[in-house]
């Protein structure tokens, strides 16, 4: 049986990333609703940021978005955090909110506008070099809606070029994360569609750059995990973009769809030695809270995350690599269903206090009256959200 303290020590250890427009305004393309306090600043983000990491005490980073975070000093912002005890996490590019941008971007036909798409992500690793973070996280929307809109192949190779631009400006400590998501906004071809698109073009990059999992990127019935295990087994799993789909890349709280497809995941993390700090995976959430008042989501969206890794570490692995040496199917799943149907809130509640956190993160969060001062002092000004 796993030895519960060191249980107790993964999970203190364990930090969990979250997103600054995760505390802005968000919606569909049908409504972005407004709600009260939502920071009008960077710096106001880290300050909810900063409450999130008070009662969870496993969220100091907190991942930027250029240009949504743009600000005029970087260090400043990073001061900002530190005196919050907070760090500046990945910093993630747009490169898809430009009117230059219908085409692609990095992949885009016209050299000038691939021109201007990497300038921006050189832009976004000076940045890095002011704020201390370590990964330049590149999320493109580049890709066809219509068959014989574009060359195939010639968008993979600018992709390679405008890529390979960007990797030499790393600096000796900073990585470059590439993500994938198999359709929207493109329609027909996305030019990073899949994990093996996204693993081709950083092997030939070099250890620098690694893959990033969002969880919501796959089409329905992905076997997430099957994926995990294999980047981890190949040195090329760079961290997670956690959240939750229904249907397409809905960006809700991670768990809450399902719970059980987390367990899984992190359950080849553990296996694969992806909590080690060696290994360096980066556990972010991606996520936005369109209808749910937002900095308990993300509270709830970190405790999911912890939830699922202390049932992932809960795993007896060897009395489960016993039953699959044997071929005993049966008892090989009943290993892993024993751990998945633990109930290890009192656990991590004890955990917590241990620590000095209240155990339950988000009725603290509600009594300490952050709510309704953000929501009284943050009037005026405009708003954080999509674009700002
Ligand atoms: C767009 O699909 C997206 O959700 C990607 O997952 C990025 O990580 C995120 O936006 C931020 O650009
Ligand atoms: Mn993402």
């Amino acid at each position: 049986m796993p030895d519960i303290d060191a249980v107790k020590a993964a999970l203190t250890e364990q930090r969990i990333e979250t997103p600054s427009w995760g505390y802005g305004n968000s919606g569909t393309r049908f409504k972005v609703f407004a709600q009260d306090g939502v920071p009008r600043t960077p710096f106001e983000k880290l300050d909810d940021a900063a409450r999130v990491h008070e009662f969870t005490g496993v969220a100091p980073k907190v991942s930027l978005h250029i240009p949504w975070d743009k600000v005029e000093d970087y260090a400043a912002l990073a001061t900002h955090a530190k005196e919050r005890g907070l760090e500046l996490g990945a910093v993630n590019s747009n490169t898809f909110q430009d009117d230059d941008y219908k085409l692609g971007s990095v992949c885009h036909p016209d050299p000038r506008v691939r021109r201007k798409a990497v300038e921006h992500l050189l832009e976004c690793v000076d940045i890095m070099d002011a704020t201390g973070s370590k990964d330049l996280k590149l999320w493109f929307a580049d890709g066809t809606n219509y068959p014989g809109q574009d060359d195939i192949v010639a968008r993979q190779d600018r992709l390679a070029e405008s890529l390979a631009t960007v990797y030499q400006r790393l600096g000796d400590d900073q990585r470059m994360l590439l993500e994938y998501k198999f359709f929207e906004p493109a329609f027909y071809t996305t030019d990073v569609p899949d994990w093996g698109t996204s693993y081709v073009q950083c092997l030939k990059l070099g250890d620098k750059a690694q893959v990033v999992v969002d969880t919501g990127h796959h089409a329905p019935g992905t076997n997430i995990e099957f994926i995990v295990a294999l980047l981890l087994r190949e040195g090329k799993l760079g961290g997670f973009d956690f959240n939750s789909r229904f249907y397409a890349d809905d960006d809700l709280m991670v768990g809450s769809a399902d719970p059980f497809q987390l367990f899984r995941i992190l359950h080849e993390v553990a296996k694969n030695g992806g909590f080690e700090k060696e290994t360096n995976v980066a556990f972010m959430l991606d996520q936005c809270h369109n209808i749910e008042a937002k900095i308990p989501a993300v509270i709830r969206s970190v405790m999911n995350v912890q939830e699922a890794t202390a049932k992932a570490l809960l795993v007896d692995r060897d009395a489960l690599a016993a039953a699959q040496r044997t071929g005993d199917v049966l008892t090989s799943n009943a290993v892993l269903m024993d751990a998945y149907n633990t109930d290890v809130r009192p656990l991590l509640r004890d955990l917590r206090e241990e620590q000095g956190l209240r155990p339950d993160p988000v009725a603290a969060y509600r009594a300490s009256g952050w709510q309704e001062r953000i929501a009284a002092e943050r009037v005026g000004g405009e708003q954080a959200g999509w674009g700002a």
